[in-house]
Formats: structure tokens, C-alpha cells, sequence
């Protein structure tokens, strides 16, 4: 390649440097230096020099906010730091119950960090050496897609840092509302459907594979955690990393109050409650977060969640529509749930065409009619409720509804019972092949097992085919039984053989998860991991009664017989026998998911507390792994007093090396 003399490559360093800065005052700061014609005759001068030499086109470079070359599709990224999201509180009582558990958690009481909720798309930036090198979406919080192409193109997303810093930086994409509006006048004017809300517009302009049309969409960012942090201390408390982030060169949302209890995050609420409107961007709620990190430390995570924070949303937007028919959904334990079908109607941004009416009681709380005309509403992700029915507006000719006693969705004869001490209904016949059915397509799913390509549609193919019957099964295909499926050829069946054997290796919790044990969903199928470790050891517990099941934190009575009963069960029994001899189930890390999964560790001198072997159990109880050589395969070397060749050889290979400090706070989010 043709190699630029040492003065352009100069010039271009100066021009990079410069430019940089000047996006960040211009999108960040607000606070523009130059004009946009002096602006644009840089980026001119240092385009023409990255065509003339295309290795001066750095990873940093400010060229690829104007869009890269056009993508295939989106790489699968797993995250380092796993993406929780906050538990929801809905009303102040439920801010109060939150804050009791802190105070008790923390042993007395706890200041507050409230920041706004942005309605965008979250994004997980990770930076080497203060350079952005990868950008993905959250996904299901262990694996992401790769999106970094798209984030470059994001103005207000720092390229390059303003320090040499490594890290997990996370934040959200999103899109002005005044942008939506014009970009929607474009698209009418040109025929174009138009989009119904900023937060899908910024969800599906960070999702294009072509980077230029990202561009073109003008998101914003605010950035609001650092997941992993090394080559600048971690500040002791979530307000420090607010002004470092902003030191850093990120966006932070200016609106973050400390406040000294609850009752402050309940005004900071009730406050913005009336202001969110006024904003330029969509605001869904507040997050409310224990202000010092050694509170943070100590509360720790749930199965799904951090218990250190909260989201509290904005009371829910209530629309009126009409009840068209009252449905029924079975579900996979064969739980009925009744669905009122609606006219469609616009709540919060999106349209709604049916709403759960939870049971039979609901049902005759509401004396909901099909005909009747009711409220509904709508809070955050959730399926909405119905409020209320509007009485008045009945013609006379809407009948109460009768529950049935047979749903032909349970399959068998389709009667349904009511579950004694409950308010929920169930299908009677609880191995129908239709229930059985249901269980396969969760077992497969991205909440358990996670099998590639193999959705409800391939499932039922293979179950009509009769090639399997139960979970172990899956295991044992071969590519002849896949080849005999209407519409699979050479390649798809290798594709699902390979998907197959990649969900061979799983974990405790998915597996639970996937076994479609009554009341066992993957919050408690988490716990029960956490705490038993192996299947066999929660076999052995639960085949002993429902005793020590629920000596497990989260775990009641009714679960733990549950679980007991179905471990009980010698079909059961036999069926998990053969499927965990089928499985490579990784085994459970100390009070986290492992977010050091697959980083390489090599220490180094003398640390300044850690023993050697305490160090390492450390890192590997986080999932990490050590090793004794450096090599272009590891990723931190942990430098301690007297430090020697590996040291030396790290900082050849330019493999990061970390204090044992950074690495303490390396162990902080698990
Ligand atoms: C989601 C969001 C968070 C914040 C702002 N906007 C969001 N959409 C914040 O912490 N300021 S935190 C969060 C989450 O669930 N982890």
C-alpha cells in the first residue's frame, strides 16, 4: 500500500485531533468554535487525504460519521459486562418498599441519584485505550449485535476519548423529536410511510446495514454508566461518574439530582412528570440509584436486576376503544389466560390490538362485555391493562361473559379447571400434545436453551415428523432426520445441526429455565441455580420434599413444591437423565454470570494486597481465566511491585496493563 510521508501523516493526526474536538463542542457542548464552512474545509482537506492513503483512515477517524461500506448483516457480540435492566416501580408505594429494602440492605440510610429515563435504544460502547472499537446493541443482555459502524456515524458518540482509557461505557441512542417531525414531512412528501415514534425510528436507524442511512438520522446519545473501567480510577459514587463520563467526552444528560432519601426522589419525579413533555426527547420515567458505590457493592443483583436502583415510569397514557371478542391464551404449563381483541388504538406511541384481562375474577371485577367500549392503558413494555368500562355508552345488547369450562387450545378434551386457592384456570390435561408442543418451542427459545433457527415452525415440523418427542431428543439428530423436513436442503440442516450443537454447552439457569416447571420462570430458575450450583444437587434437595428448596432466597412454599413434585416425577426423572447426559452444562461462577467470561488474566510483581493465588481465584471465580505467559491472546496483564519481562513484553504487544485496583473494580458489577 502506498505509505504516506511522515508530514501528511502528521497533517492528518492535527486534522483528526482537531475535528474531533470541534464535533464534541459543536454536538456535545453545544458550544461551536468555528463556523460549519471552516468545519467542512477540514473535513474536506482530511478526506482527500484518507483517499489518497487509505491507512490514515484510523478506527477514530472522523470520516466514518459520514457513513462505511454497506454491512451483510449485524455480528452477534457477547457482553463482557452482562446488561441488566432495573426492576420497575409503578406508584410511591412501590418507590417506598424499594427503599425500605435498600435502607435494610445497607444498614441505614441511603442518598439518591436521580437521573432521567430516555425512551431510545440502549447502547454498550467499548473503548481501548480511549478509542471506540466496538458498539452493540443490548439484545438479550448476554449477546448483542454489533452496531459499531452505525454508533460512529452517531455525532455526539466520542470517537476517540480525551483520555487513554479502556472501559464499558453505556448509554442511549435516541432520536429529537423535532428531527422525527421533519424527517416524517420528507418521507410524506415523497411518499414514504411515516414513522410513528422517535424511540422505533432511533430502534430501527441503529439496525440499518447501510452505516450512511444511520447518518442521515441525526441520533443523539447520553451515556449514563461505566460498566468496566481501567487507566482512570472509578469514582466512589454514581455522581463522580456522571462528571468523569462528561470528562471523558460523552454526552450526560444535564438533568441528575442528588437528593438525600426517597421522599427527594419522589419530587424529582412528580417534578419531571409535568416537564417530560417539554423536552425534545422521550422521557419514559426516572432511574433513581444508590449514590455511593460501596452501597451499590453491597446490594448487589438479582437474578435480572440491580437492587441498588429503580426505575420509577410516568403514570401510564389511558385511551378509550372498543372490545371486539374475549379470547383465550394457553400457555406452555397450561395456565389459560383470557385476551380482550380490541379495535386497534394508539397508547404511548404504539398501536394496541388486545389487552390481558388476567382472569376469571378480572373478568367479573371489570364485567367486561365484547361490544362494551373501555379504558386502556399502557406502561412501558408491558401488555396493557383494561382501566375501567365506560357504562354509559353500552346500546343494551352487550351479554355478560361466561367463562367457559372447555378451551380447545388445551388440546385432549379441552376442559379447563380452576387451580384450587387461585384465580387462575388451567387446562385439565396437562401432557396434551398441544401443551407438550408449547414446551418444546420454549425449550428452544432465546430465554432457555437459545437455539438458533430452530423457532416454533421447525419444532412442530420435527414433532409432526415424529422425530422427537422429548427434550433429549433434539440431541440426538442426524442430518438425514433434518434433510426429510419439507423445506430444508443441504445447507439450513447444517445450520440447525450446528445451532444444536453450539446449545449443547449451557448453563444451570437456562436449562431450569427451559424445563417448563410450573411456576419456575427465569428469575427463579436463576436463584435456584445460584444456590444449588449442579442439577444434580437440586435433584437430590428436591427429591427430599420441598424443604430445603425453600431455604433458596425468592423461593415460597408453592414453588418449592413445585419444583419438588416435578422432580418427583419418574417420567420426569428419566427424561432429565438422558438430557443432562446430552449436555455440557458450565458451571455456575461465584454470585455472577461471569462477566470476565473469555478475558485472559496474567499477573505480575507483587500486588499490593492480593496474594497471588487470591488474585486468581478472583478472576476465575468471575469467569475470567489466568495464564502464565503474555501473549497476543491476553487481554490484561496485572502489574504489581517489581514487575519484569511480562511487563515489558505486555506493553510491546500493546496489551493493557492494569493496576490491582483496576482490577478491583473489574469485580464490581458482578
Ligand atoms: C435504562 C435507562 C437508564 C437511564 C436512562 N435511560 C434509560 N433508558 C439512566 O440510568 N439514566 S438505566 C436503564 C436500564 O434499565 N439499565
Amino acid at each position: 500500500m502506498n505509505k504516506p510521508p511522515s508530514d501528511v501523516e502528521k497533517r492528518a493526526e492535527k486534522l483528526r485531533t482537531s475535528l474531533l474536538r470541534h464535533q464534541h463542542l459543536y454536538h456535545v457542548l453545544d458550544a461551536p468554535e468555528i463556523s460549519d464552512q471552516a468545519y467542512d474545509a477540514l473535513m474536506t482537506e482530511l478526506e482527500a487525504m484518507e483517499r489518497e492513503y487509505p491507512s490514515l483512515r484510523t478506527p477514530d477517524s472522523p470520516t466514518l460519521r459520514i457513513g462505511g461500506p454497506i454491512l451483510d448483516a449485524f455480528d452477534k457480540v457477547p457482553h463482557r459486562v452482562p446488561q441488566w435492566s432495573f426492576n420497575d416501580a409503578f406508584s410511591e408505594d412501590d418507590m417506598h418498599d424499594f427503599d425500605e429494602r435498600v435502607q435494610k440492605l445497607a444498614g441505614g440510610p441511603v442518598d439518591y441519584v436521580c437521573e432521567l429515563k430516555i425512551d431510545g435504544l440502549k447502547i454498550v460502547l467499548e473503548y481501548k485505550e480511549g478509542v471506540l472499537v466496538r458498539a452493540a446493541t443490548r439484545g438479550d443482555g448476554s449477546v448483542g449485535e454489533d452496531v459499531t459502524a452505525n454508533a460512529r456515524t452517531v455525532a455526539s458518540i466520542p470517537l476517540r476519548l480525551t483520555r487513554p482509557v479502556s472501559g464499558i461505557f453505556e448509554g442511549e441512542v435516541w432520536m429529537r423529536k423535532s428531527v422525527l417531525k421533519q424527517l416524517n414531512e420528507k418521507r410524506a412528501q415523497s411518499g414514504e410511510q411515516v414513522f410513528a415514534n422517535p424511540r422505533n425510528v432511533a430502534a430501527g436507524s441503529m439496525r440499518q446495514l447501510d452505516p450512511s442511512v444511520t447518518a442521515s438520522r441525526r441520533l443523539e446519545s447520553f451515556v449514563y454508566d461505566i460498566g468496566e473501567l481501567s487507566g482512570v480510577v472509578l469514582p466512589k459514587t454514581q455522581e463522580g461518574e456522571l462528571v468523569l463520563l462528561s470528562e471523558l467526552g460523552f454526552k450526560v444528560n444535564p438533568h441528575h439530582e442528588l437528593v438525600k432519601d426517597i421522599d427527594g426522589a419522589i419530587r424529582y419525579w412528580k417534578h419531571w412528570q409535568k416537564k417530560a413533555e417539554r423536552e425534545d426527547y422521550l422521557i419514559d420515567g426516572v432511574v433513581i440509584k444508590a449514590n455511593q458505590r460501596s452501597v451499590q457493592d453491597r446490594l448487589g443483583y438479582t437474578g435480572k436486576a440491580p437492587r441498588w436502583g429503580i426505575a420509577f415510569k410516568f403514570p401510564a397514557e389511558q385511551v378509550t376503544t372498543v372490545v371486539r371478542d374475549i379470547v383465550f391464551q394457553v400457555g406452555r404449563t397450561g395456565v389459560v389466560t383470557p385476551v380482550a381483541e380490541l379495535e386497534p388504538v394508539i397508547v404511548a406511541g404504539s398501536t394496541v390490538s388486545r389487552a390481558t384481562l388476567h382472569n376469571e375474577d378480572e373478568i367479573k371485577r371489570l364485567d367486561v362485555r365484547i361490544g362494551d367500549t373501555v379504558i386502556i392503558q399502557k406502561a412501558g413494555d408491558v401488555i396493557p391493562d383494561i382501566v375501567s368500562v365506560v357504562r354509559e355508552l353500552r346500546t343494551g345488547t352487550e351479554k355478560p361473559f361466561v367463562f367457559p369450562t372447555h378451551i380447545s387450545e388445551c388440546g385432549g378434551d379441552g376442559r379447563i379447571e380452576r387451580v384450587p386457592g387461585q384465580a387462575a384456570h388451567r387446562c385439565v390435561v396437562r401432557d396434551s400434545q398441544t401443551l407438550l408442543r408449547r414446551k418444546f418451542h420454549y425449550f428452544a427459545s432465546r430465554s432457555a436453551l437459545n437455539i438458533d433457527g430452530c423457532g416454533p415452525a421447525v419444532i412442530d415440523a420435527l414433532l409432526d415428523a415424529g422425530l422427537i418427542s422429548t427434550f433429549p431428543d433434539l440431541f440426538r439428530l442426524k442430518k438425514g432426520d433434518v434433510l426429510a423436513l419439507p423445506r430444508f436442503a443441504e445447507k439450513s440442516a447444517d445450520n440447525l445441526l450446528a445451532a444444536i450443537e453450539k446449545a449443547r454447552t449451557t448453563t444451570l439457569p437456562r436449562l431450569l429455565t427451559g424445563l417448563s416447571i410450573d411456576h419456575v420462570g427465569e428469575e427463579t430458575a436463576y436463584d435456584l441455580a445460584m444456590y444449588f450450583r449442579t442439577i444434580d444437587a437440586l435433584a437430590d434437595a428436591a427429591g427430599q420434599g420441598p424443604g430445603e428448596l425453600e431455604r433458596v432466597n425468592g423461593v415460597g412454599p408453592v414453588v418449592a413444591t413445585s419444583v419438588s413434585d416435578w422432580f418427583r416425577d419418574p417420567l420426569h426423572k428419566k427424561m432429565l437423565n438422558r438430557l443432562t447426559k446430552e449436555l455440557i452444562i458450565e458451571k455456575v461462577h461465584n454470585g455472577s454470570a461471569g462477566h470476565l467470561q473469555g478475558r485472559t488474566f496474567v499477573l505480575t510483581g507483587t500486588l499490593p494486597t492480593l496474594e497471588r493465588a487470591d488474585a486468581e481465584a478472583l478472576i476465575r471465580s468471575h469467569g475470567g481465566s489466568v495464564s502464565s505467559s503474555v501473549s497476543k491472546k491476553t487481554d490484561y496483564v496485572v502489574a504489581g511491585e517489581s514487575a519484569g519481562s511480562k511487563l515489558d513484553k505486555a506493553r510491546t504487544l500493546g496489551i493493557s496493563v492494569i493496576s490491582e485496583d483496576e482490577l478491583k473494580s473489574m469485580f464490581r458489577k458482578s
